[in-house]
Protein backbone atom coordinates (compact mmCIF):
# COMPACT_ATOMS: atom_id res chain seq x y z
CA UNK A 1 0.00 0.00 0.00
CA UNK A 2 3.17 2.64 1.19
CA UNK A 3 4.47 1.18 -2.16
CA UNK A 4 5.47 4.05 -4.26
CA UNK A 5 3.95 6.53 -1.79
CA UNK A 6 7.12 9.02 -1.83
CA UNK A 7 9.31 7.43 -4.00
CA UNK A 8 9.56 7.60 -7.94
CA UNK A 9 12.08 4.83 -9.03
CA UNK A 10 12.57 4.87 -12.88
CA UNK A 11 15.59 2.84 -14.38
CA UNK A 12 16.50 3.38 -18.02
CA UNK A 13 19.99 2.39 -19.82
CA UNK A 14 21.14 0.43 -16.61
CA UNK A 15 20.79 3.62 -14.51
CA UNK A 16 18.38 3.89 -11.87
CA UNK A 17 17.04 7.09 -10.81
CA UNK A 18 15.26 7.36 -7.06
CA UNK A 19 13.28 10.62 -6.60
CA UNK A 20 12.40 11.47 -2.97
CA UNK A 21 8.58 12.62 -3.71
CA UNK A 22 7.14 14.57 -0.94
CA UNK A 23 7.79 17.87 -1.91
CA UNK A 24 5.22 19.37 0.36
CA UNK A 25 6.95 18.94 3.41
CA UNK A 26 10.65 19.53 0.96
CA UNK A 27 10.82 15.89 0.52
CA UNK A 28 11.45 15.38 4.62
CA UNK A 29 12.05 11.97 5.77
CA UNK A 30 9.25 10.13 7.83
CA UNK A 31 8.86 6.88 8.65
CA UNK A 32 7.07 5.52 5.75
CA UNK A 33 9.25 6.99 3.02
CA UNK A 34 12.35 5.88 4.50
CA UNK A 35 10.95 2.30 4.57
CA UNK A 36 10.04 2.73 0.95
CA UNK A 37 13.22 3.63 0.41
CA UNK A 38 14.85 0.45 2.11
CA UNK A 39 12.83 -1.93 0.09
CA UNK A 40 13.80 -0.20 -3.36
CA UNK A 41 17.28 -0.63 -2.07
CA UNK A 42 16.99 -3.93 -1.35
CA UNK A 43 15.54 -4.27 -5.35
CA UNK A 44 18.43 -2.32 -6.79
CA UNK A 45 21.23 -4.67 -4.74
CA UNK A 46 19.08 -7.83 -6.52
CA UNK A 47 19.06 -6.14 -9.96
CA UNK A 48 22.28 -6.66 -12.07
CA UNK A 49 20.85 -4.93 -15.13
CA UNK A 50 21.05 -1.73 -12.89
CA UNK A 51 25.15 0.16 -13.08
CA UNK A 52 24.96 3.26 -11.44
CA UNK A 53 21.72 4.99 -9.01
CA UNK A 54 21.16 8.59 -9.20
CA UNK A 55 19.18 10.08 -6.12
CA UNK A 56 17.53 13.36 -6.21
CA UNK A 57 14.24 15.39 -4.50
CA UNK A 58 10.98 16.34 -5.99
CA UNK A 59 10.45 19.82 -6.44
CA UNK A 60 12.48 22.99 -7.34
CA UNK A 61 13.31 23.79 -3.77
CA UNK A 62 14.38 20.78 -1.92
CA UNK A 63 17.12 17.52 -2.69
CA UNK A 64 15.53 16.63 1.28
CA UNK A 65 14.93 18.58 4.16
CA UNK A 66 15.79 16.09 6.96
CA UNK A 67 14.01 14.09 8.95
CA UNK A 68 10.67 14.67 9.22
CA UNK A 69 10.04 17.19 12.20
CA UNK A 70 6.67 16.26 13.19
CA UNK A 71 8.17 12.84 13.76
CA UNK A 72 11.05 13.62 15.66
CA UNK A 73 8.89 15.57 17.96
CA UNK A 74 7.00 12.70 19.02
CA UNK A 75 9.90 10.60 19.70
CA UNK A 76 11.38 9.42 23.74
CA UNK A 77 14.49 8.15 23.94
CA UNK A 78 13.76 4.56 23.33
CA UNK A 79 11.55 5.49 19.59
CA UNK A 80 14.36 8.14 19.05
CA UNK A 81 17.28 5.40 19.32
CA UNK A 82 14.26 3.16 17.36
CA UNK A 83 14.42 6.17 14.50
CA UNK A 84 18.20 6.37 14.21
CA UNK A 85 19.06 3.16 13.98
CA UNK A 86 15.95 2.53 10.80
CA UNK A 87 17.96 5.59 9.33
CA UNK A 88 21.71 4.12 9.66
CA UNK A 89 20.56 0.92 8.72
CA UNK A 90 19.00 2.08 5.49
CA UNK A 91 21.65 4.69 4.70
CA UNK A 92 24.58 1.84 5.33
CA UNK A 93 22.81 -0.28 3.13
CA UNK A 94 23.03 2.39 0.63
CA UNK A 95 26.29 3.20 1.10
CA UNK A 96 27.03 -0.84 0.71
CA UNK A 97 25.47 -1.09 -2.78
CA UNK A 98 28.09 -2.13 -4.93
CA UNK A 99 27.19 0.04 -7.55
CA UNK A 100 28.45 3.40 -7.85
CA UNK A 101 26.04 5.72 -6.46
CA UNK A 102 25.56 9.45 -7.23
CA UNK A 103 23.64 12.60 -5.27
CA UNK A 104 22.18 15.08 -7.35
CA UNK A 105 21.35 17.82 -5.10
CA UNK A 106 18.79 20.14 -6.29
CA UNK A 107 18.14 22.13 -2.84
CA UNK A 108 17.55 22.00 0.47
CA UNK A 109 19.83 19.11 1.64
CA UNK A 110 19.45 19.31 5.36
CA UNK A 111 19.78 17.02 8.45
CA UNK A 112 18.89 13.55 7.44
CA UNK A 113 18.81 14.78 3.36
CA UNK A 114 22.84 15.50 3.91
CA UNK A 115 23.50 12.46 5.63
CA UNK A 116 21.97 10.41 2.54
CA UNK A 117 23.89 12.20 0.46
CA UNK A 118 27.24 11.57 2.56
CA UNK A 119 26.76 8.01 1.94
CA UNK A 120 26.61 8.56 -2.03
CA UNK A 121 30.06 8.22 -3.80
CA UNK A 122 29.60 11.95 -4.72
CA UNK A 123 27.39 14.61 -5.05
CA UNK A 124 26.95 17.20 -7.74
CA UNK A 125 24.67 19.73 -6.76
CA UNK A 126 22.57 23.01 -8.04
CA UNK A 127 23.79 26.86 -7.98
CA UNK A 128 20.78 27.09 -5.10
CA UNK A 129 21.68 23.94 -3.23
CA UNK A 130 21.96 24.46 0.61
CA UNK A 131 23.59 21.86 2.93
CA UNK A 132 23.74 21.61 6.85
CA UNK A 133 23.23 19.33 9.43
CA UNK A 134 20.80 21.80 11.73
CA UNK A 135 20.16 19.37 13.96
CA UNK A 136 21.60 21.13 16.88
CA UNK A 137 19.11 23.94 16.65
CA UNK A 138 16.72 21.66 17.60
CA UNK A 139 18.46 20.32 20.61
CA UNK A 140 19.36 17.55 18.78
CA UNK A 141 22.43 15.90 17.00
CA UNK A 142 23.49 14.46 13.60
CA UNK A 143 21.40 10.94 14.13
CA UNK A 144 21.95 9.11 10.58
CA UNK A 145 25.49 9.26 10.60
CA UNK A 146 26.25 13.17 9.89
CA UNK A 147 28.69 12.75 12.75
CA UNK A 148 30.65 9.92 11.86
CA UNK A 149 30.54 10.57 7.80
CA UNK A 150 30.68 14.45 7.30
CA UNK A 151 34.58 14.54 9.38
CA UNK A 152 35.84 11.40 7.35
CA UNK A 153 35.29 14.01 4.25
CA UNK A 154 35.68 17.24 5.22
CA UNK A 155 38.28 16.95 8.49
CA UNK A 156 36.93 17.40 11.81
CA UNK A 157 37.57 21.11 12.59
CA UNK A 158 35.28 21.89 9.63
CA UNK A 159 32.54 19.69 10.43
CA UNK A 160 32.69 20.63 14.09
CA UNK A 161 32.13 23.93 12.75
CA UNK A 162 28.74 22.81 10.86
CA UNK A 163 27.91 20.90 13.34
CA UNK A 164 28.09 22.86 16.74
CA UNK A 165 26.64 26.38 15.06
CA UNK A 166 24.31 24.51 12.42
CA UNK A 167 25.05 26.80 10.24
CA UNK A 168 23.44 26.28 6.30
CA UNK A 169 26.05 26.37 3.54
CA UNK A 170 25.80 27.36 0.00
CA UNK A 171 26.74 24.67 -3.26
CA UNK A 172 29.72 27.30 -3.76
CA UNK A 173 31.20 26.70 -0.32
CA UNK A 174 30.24 22.84 -0.04
CA UNK A 175 32.52 22.55 -3.37
CA UNK A 176 35.16 24.55 -1.72
CA UNK A 177 35.44 22.32 1.10
CA UNK A 178 34.83 19.14 -1.13
CA UNK A 179 31.87 17.78 0.06
CA UNK A 180 30.66 18.44 -3.64
CA UNK A 181 31.98 17.05 -7.07
CA UNK A 182 30.68 19.99 -9.13
CA UNK A 183 28.00 22.38 -8.88
CA UNK A 184 25.71 23.18 -12.06
CA UNK A 185 22.68 25.33 -13.18
CA UNK A 186 19.66 24.01 -11.45
CA UNK A 187 18.18 23.58 -15.24
CA UNK A 188 21.03 21.31 -16.10
CA UNK A 189 21.61 19.50 -12.57
CA UNK A 190 19.89 15.99 -13.92
CA UNK A 191 21.75 15.76 -17.60
CA UNK A 192 25.16 16.52 -16.35
CA UNK A 193 24.59 13.71 -13.30
CA UNK A 194 23.24 11.40 -15.78
CA UNK A 195 25.81 12.02 -18.60
CA UNK A 196 28.35 11.26 -15.49
CA UNK A 197 26.18 8.04 -14.81
CA UNK A 198 26.23 7.28 -18.45
CA UNK A 199 29.94 7.11 -18.86
CA UNK A 200 30.22 5.11 -15.39
CA UNK A 201 27.20 2.74 -17.01
CA UNK A 202 28.97 1.33 -19.66
CA UNK A 203 32.14 0.83 -17.70
CA UNK A 204 32.18 -3.21 -16.54
CA UNK A 205 30.40 -3.73 -13.04
CA UNK A 206 33.16 -6.08 -11.48
CA UNK A 207 35.55 -3.32 -12.13
CA UNK A 208 33.57 -0.49 -10.79
CA UNK A 209 32.19 -2.85 -8.02
CA UNK A 210 35.95 -3.48 -6.80
CA UNK A 211 37.28 0.17 -7.63
CA UNK A 212 34.54 1.33 -5.06
CA UNK A 213 35.04 -1.25 -2.21
CA UNK A 214 39.10 -1.08 -2.30
CA UNK A 215 38.29 2.84 -2.06
CA UNK A 216 36.09 2.68 0.96
CA UNK A 217 37.69 -0.44 2.52
CA UNK A 218 41.05 1.55 2.57
CA UNK A 219 39.76 4.90 3.70
CA UNK A 220 39.42 3.30 7.19
CA UNK A 221 42.65 1.20 7.27
CA UNK A 222 46.22 2.30 7.01
CA UNK A 223 47.87 2.67 3.87
CA UNK A 224 50.01 -0.69 3.85
CA UNK A 225 46.56 -2.77 4.60
CA UNK A 226 45.10 -0.49 1.98
CA UNK A 227 47.59 -1.48 -0.74
CA UNK A 228 47.09 -5.10 -0.19
CA UNK A 229 43.50 -4.91 -0.35
CA UNK A 230 44.01 -3.03 -3.96
CA UNK A 231 46.26 -6.14 -5.17
CA UNK A 232 43.39 -8.73 -4.29
CA UNK A 233 40.94 -6.68 -6.07
CA UNK A 234 43.22 -6.20 -8.67
CA UNK A 235 43.79 -9.87 -9.04
CA UNK A 236 39.89 -10.42 -9.16
CA UNK A 237 39.73 -8.34 -12.43
CA UNK A 238 41.87 -10.42 -13.95
CA UNK A 239 39.78 -13.40 -13.44
CA UNK A 240 37.25 -11.39 -14.86
CA UNK A 241 36.24 -11.79 -18.74
CA UNK A 242 36.33 -7.97 -18.74
CA UNK A 243 39.90 -7.70 -18.31
CA UNK A 244 40.21 -9.83 -21.27
CA UNK A 245 37.96 -7.72 -23.34
CA UNK A 246 39.16 -3.58 -21.92
CA UNK A 247 42.78 -4.66 -23.12
CA UNK A 248 41.66 -6.72 -26.57
CA UNK A 249 39.27 -3.76 -27.74
CA UNK A 250 42.42 -1.07 -26.73
CA UNK A 251 44.77 -3.00 -28.49
CA UNK A 252 42.40 -4.02 -31.72
CA UNK A 253 41.32 -0.30 -31.90
CA UNK A 254 37.85 -0.52 -30.59
CA UNK A 255 35.43 0.36 -27.90
CA UNK A 256 34.98 -2.34 -25.34
CA UNK A 257 31.62 -4.70 -24.89
CA UNK A 258 31.99 -5.00 -20.94
CA UNK A 259 29.63 -8.14 -19.33
CA UNK A 260 30.46 -8.11 -15.96
CA UNK A 261 31.49 -11.48 -15.63
CA UNK A 262 33.58 -13.98 -14.67
CA UNK A 263 32.88 -16.61 -17.12
CA UNK A 264 32.36 -16.11 -20.90
N1 LIG B 1 10.19 17.97 8.64
C1 LIG B 1 8.86 18.19 8.45
N2 LIG B 1 8.38 19.18 7.66
C2 LIG B 1 9.27 19.97 7.04
C3 LIG B 1 10.65 19.80 7.19
C4 LIG B 1 11.11 18.74 8.03
N3 LIG B 1 12.40 18.45 8.19
N4 LIG B 1 11.27 20.75 6.46
C5 LIG B 1 10.32 21.47 5.88
N5 LIG B 1 9.09 21.02 6.22
C6 LIG B 1 7.78 21.52 5.81
C7 LIG B 1 7.44 22.81 6.52
O1 LIG B 1 6.93 22.55 7.81
C8 LIG B 1 6.42 23.41 5.58
O2 LIG B 1 5.21 22.74 5.77
P1 LIG B 1 3.82 23.61 5.81
O3 LIG B 1 3.72 24.21 4.43
O4 LIG B 1 2.79 22.57 6.08
O5 LIG B 1 3.98 24.63 6.88
C9 LIG B 1 6.95 22.99 4.21
O6 LIG B 1 7.82 21.88 4.44
C10 LIG B 1 7.73 24.07 3.52
O7 LIG B 1 8.75 24.51 4.39
P2 LIG B 1 8.95 26.06 4.81
O8 LIG B 1 7.65 26.81 4.69
O9 LIG B 1 9.64 26.08 6.13
O10 LIG B 1 9.93 26.55 3.63
P3 LIG B 1 11.01 27.71 3.69
O11 LIG B 1 11.48 27.90 2.30
O12 LIG B 1 10.49 28.89 4.44
O13 LIG B 1 12.22 27.10 4.57
C11 LIG B 1 13.79 25.41 5.22
C12 LIG B 1 12.93 25.99 4.09
C13 LIG B 1 14.89 26.39 5.62
C14 LIG B 1 14.41 24.11 4.67
C15 LIG B 1 12.89 25.09 6.45
O14 LIG B 1 11.76 24.36 6.02
C16 LIG B 1 13.58 24.30 7.52
O15 LIG B 1 14.39 24.83 8.27
N6 LIG B 1 13.24 22.98 7.61
C17 LIG B 1 13.78 22.13 8.65
C18 LIG B 1 15.18 21.70 8.33
C19 LIG B 1 15.77 20.87 9.44
O16 LIG B 1 15.90 21.30 10.57
N7 LIG B 1 16.16 19.64 9.08
C20 LIG B 1 16.79 18.73 10.01
C21 LIG B 1 15.75 17.86 10.63
S1 LIG B 1 16.46 16.86 11.91
C22 LIG B 1 17.21 15.59 11.09
O17 LIG B 1 17.23 15.51 9.90
C23 LIG B 1 17.83 14.56 11.98
C24 LIG B 1 18.21 13.30 11.24
C25 LIG B 1 18.55 12.23 12.21
C26 LIG B 1 17.33 11.82 12.98
C27 LIG B 1 17.66 10.79 13.97
C28 LIG B 1 16.40 10.07 14.47
C29 LIG B 1 16.07 10.29 15.91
Amino acid sequence: MEDKQYIIFNVENNIAVVTFNRPKALNALNSSLLSEFTRILEKIADDESIHVLVLTGAGEKAFVAGADINELAQCDALSGKRFSEAGHETIGRLQSLSIPVLAAVNGFALGGGSEIALACDFIYAAENAMFGLPEITLGLIPGFGGTQRLPRLIGSNRAKELIFTGRMISAAEAENMGLVNRVCPPEVLMEETLKTASAIAVKGRVSLREAKQAINAGMDVDLATGCNIEINAFSLCMACIDAKEGTSAFLEKRKADFKGSYTT
